[in-house]
């Protein structure tokens, strides 16, 4: 069971509140993308994937950051059952996407750059501290129904 104290949850709230799941997700999931091409694998029907600016002007792959964002937004409001919360959603990533779940570390580190450089003096090292918290939580909890 994660434990989380009243500084957590109030840098959690306020780092998360900030956050522009529209413009935030796009780019997270771009950056993946970007940086691990392999990753383009699970993203076969996405349609054009062949560059950088590509992959950062393609309307599917926006859309589908911003989906992937707002499961995020789930676990915050959930903070004391993110295991849970994820519970479908790792056994649908597990037997149907075949997601591996390595790739969901990458995700989170992808999107740690993209908030770090968005909100820059915003996200001091002890907000960073908890948001890896968050992250180590959220990928344990996609990674669940693997085993
Ligand atoms: Ni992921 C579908 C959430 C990481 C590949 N993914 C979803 C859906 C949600 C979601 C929500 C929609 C489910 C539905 O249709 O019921 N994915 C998340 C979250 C993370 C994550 C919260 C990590 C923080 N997914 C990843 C990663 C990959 C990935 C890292 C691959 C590299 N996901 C997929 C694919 C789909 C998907 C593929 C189906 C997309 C489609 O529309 O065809």
């Amino acid at each position: 069971m994660v434990e989380w104290s009243d500084a957590e949850r109030s840098a959690i709230s306020g780092i998360w509140g900030k956050v522009n799941v529209d413009e935030i997700g796009p780019q997270a999931l771009g950056r993946v993308l970007i940086v691990y091409p392999w990753t383009q694998r699970y993203f076969g029907s996405f349609g054009d994937l062949s560059s950088a600016a590509a992959i950062l002007g393609n309307p599917k792959v926006a859309a589908h950051g911003k989906v992937v964002l707002n499961a995020l937004d789930k676990a915050v409001k959930n903070l004391d059952n993110i295991k849970g919360t994820y519970s479908n959603l790792s056994q649908l990533h597990c037997d149907k996407l075949n997601v591996d779940p390595d790739n969901f570390r990458l995700l989170a580190d992808c999107l740690t750059i993209v908030v770090a450089t968005k909100f820059g003096a915003a996200f001091p090292p002890q907000v960073q501290a908890t948001w890896q918290k968050l992250m180590a939580v959220v990928v344990a909890a996609l990674s669940s129904r693997y085993f």
